[in-house]
Formats: C-alpha cells, structure tokens, sequence
C-alpha cells in the first residue's frame, strides 16, 4: 500500500532545495523526515497554520478534523485535506477538550460540558450547543482550569478537573481528579482521585484501560518530581497528588498528611521533569511499522519553569519484552536547547494511521506520514 522510497536520496533533495519555499514558511513547515531507531523513515508535513490555539483534536469518519482552544476561546473544523478550516464557534471559556460520540461534538469549556448534536451537519450553521452539564467545579481558569475528555469504552465521557493551584488540597473531591460523565444527563463520579493536571488519556486497544499523563508540581527544582504516565486498573483509586509525587517523593507541604491506610498508586512510567507532557494516543492503526503497534505517541508541551528547555518534542512509548520502553520521536521544534519552534498540545492517530499533531504556540497542525524503510 505504501510506496517504498530511495529514502537516502529523497532526504538529500530536500535538505538541499527545500520544498514549496513561500515566504512565510519557516524550515519548521517544510516536510521534514526524521528516520527512528530501526531506519523506518517518517514524514512531517504542516497540514494547516490556520488554527490559532490549537489543542486537542477528534476526526470524524469523513475525515474532518474538529479542534479546541484555550485562551482563543474557539471551536474549529479542519476540512478534509485542510483545503478550508470553519470557526463554528467563539467566546467559549477555554474550550481545549472535545471528543465524538455518536455523531455529536461533545466540548469541555472550564466548568461546562457542551453538545453540538450531528456536528458535520451543522457546523456550517453558527450551532448553539445543549448544556451536559454546568457543574464542574470551577476555581478560576488561571490554574488548569482547562480540560482533555476522552470517551471510554462504557461511552462515557471522562474528563480531568485539574487542582486550582502548583499544590493544594481542596475540600470538593473533584478537584485534582479525572471525573466520568454520562453525556445523557451531566450525572459525574470520580474516576481516579490524587491527579494533578492530566491533559492527556487515552484508552488501550487491548485491555481497554485508561491510561493518562499527569503533569507533576513545580517549584521543587528542575528534575523532581516527573511527569507521569499512570493507567487505571481501579476505577476511583488515589494517584498521591499533593501528598505523593512520582513514585515515592513526598510533597514538603503535604507529604506528611498523607494516610497510611490509602495505596497511592505509582506511576506506570515517569517523564523528565517539566516536560509537560499533554495529549496521548495509543496507535491502532496499521499505516506505521509493527513496531508500533499499541504503542503511545505523548505530545510533550515542553518546560517552562525550569533553567534549561526540555519536551517541545513527540515521544512514543513502546512495550518491548513487557518494559516499557520510552523514546523520543519527532524532536524538530528545539534547536540548541534554546529556541523553540512548535509546542506539541495533542497528538490524534488518524483513521488512515497517520498521526496529528497539534501545536497551539504557532496554531498549526502537522500530520506524520510513514515513508518506508531506509535501504541498507
Ligand atoms: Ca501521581
């Protein structure tokens, strides 16, 4: 199905002359090949620069792609081929998570979850949204008041309420949690307690858990405590936040109040600190190599309380002999560790296998394309 190119030569052509030059692209927005550690060879091309803000993403089955924004306070439809993108929507309160479900665009804006119903029929058509629900506890946007949703395999929606602060202990047990939501009547229960700020989840093709990535504290140096990937085998278990990060580093504020009767449970993987890693998505499409199969692509927002840049990459997570096995892999947005180029906010597997990756720094979208394999 797919081409297998002279890829030694191919890169050398466009190193040299570069591609579709206009004056507004930067060595960023030219297609750009990154090569991983088995000579797979991969495509990067900028598929629109036209979606100011962009954060998390969801496809249609046409091929539409649909994105939220935080700050720009707009909703987007990204045509197919990104030949037109429609604002469908404005002046919302930071509406950065958004799923499909059944043919409806369900949006988390701050404290609100909307519905625009049969979205691809009337997006065209300034839709007005129903209200799920009102009630999710709100503190100010200022602190991870922003949302990620993800539909689980129940068609429930589940959604992080981040905690209102760097590290805090609030009396409404929503705060610092990822809650689940029937999207029929608003009705919520929290879904995994002690999570900082997860802006990321994604369901596993095989075992159908949630897995989600949890952005740790700052202000405690530039390599403690992690980021964290952590998966959901209990439904309503404690994830430490604020008295446990990572594995076993103890909050200097909240560590002691935490109950020796609770297990928090540790992270399945851990990150580089202040790499913020964001949107997630395991790979269950076939375009790219075996290798990646079940694998998890992390969009890694990149540091900014933190003396030296890191993240501002994409990185996979593969199993290899059941370790995980963390890897960077599109690494294009950093040069010299000091000027940034792109800051990854979500990354989608396409329904053709292709991955998405928006930036909301820049308002862009790349779409990563498998090329083939290098020649020895
Ligand atoms: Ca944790």
């Amino acid at each position: 199905m797919f081409q297998r190119v002279n890829a030694t030569r191919w890169l050398l052509v466009l190193g040299i002359i570069g591609w579709g030059t206009t004056g507004s692209l930067t060595g960023q927005d030219m297609p750009q090949t990154i090569q991983d550690d088995d000579g797979h060879v991969f495509k990067i091309d900028l598929y629109t620069d036209k979606v100011p803000n962009a954060r998390q993403m969801a496809e249609t089955e046409s091929g539409i792609l649909f994105v939220g924004s935080r700050g720009e306070g707009k909703l987007y439809a990204v045509l197919e081929d990104a030949e037109d993108v429609f604002v469908f929507a404005e002046k919302l309160e930071v509406p950065s998570g958004l799923a499909l479900l059944n043919g409806d665009l369900y949006v988390a804006a701050y404290d609100k979850i909307l519905r625009y119903e049969d979205i691809e029929e009337t997006y065209r058509f300034s839709p007005q949204p129903e209200i799920v629900t009102d009630e999710l506890p709100g503190d100010g946007i200022r602190y991870h008041g922003w949302k990620y949703m993800s539909v689980g395999p129940d068609n429930f929606l589940y959604v992080n309420v981040g905690a209102p602060c760097n590290v805090c202990l609030k009396d409404d047990e929503r705060f610092a949690s990822i809650v689940r939501i029937d999207p029929s009547n608003g009705d919520m229960e929290v879904y995994a307690h002690g999570v900082r700020n997860s802006v990321g989840s994604s369901w596993h093709p095989e075992t159908n858990k949630m897995w989600f990535s949890d952005n740790g504290r700052d202000w405690m140096g530039d390599d403690i405590p992690p980021e964290e990937i952590n998966v959901v085998d209990e439904p309503g278990a404690h994830y430490g936040f604020p008295f446990i990060h990572g594995d076993n580093i103890l909050d200097p504020e909240y560590g002691e109040q935490a109950d020796d009767d609770v297990t928090y449970v540790a992270p399945k993987l851990n990150i580089q600190a202040h790499s913020a890693v964001l949107g997630i998505d395991f790979y269950d499409k076939k375009q790219f190599p075996a290798s990646y199969k079940n694998a998890l692509f992390l969009a890694e927002h990149g540091s900014w309380n933190r003396s030296e840049l890191v993240g501002y990459q994409v990185s996979v997570v593969k199993v290899k002999d059941e370790i995980l096995e963390y890897k960077p892999f599109i690494s294009i947005w950093l040069i010299r560790d000091k000027i940034m180029l792109g800051r990854p906010a979500d990354v989608l597997v396409a329904r053709d296998g292709s991955l998405y990756i928006s930036d909301d720094h820049f308002g862009k979208i790349y779409r990563v394309t498998y090329q083939g394999k290098l020649e020895e």
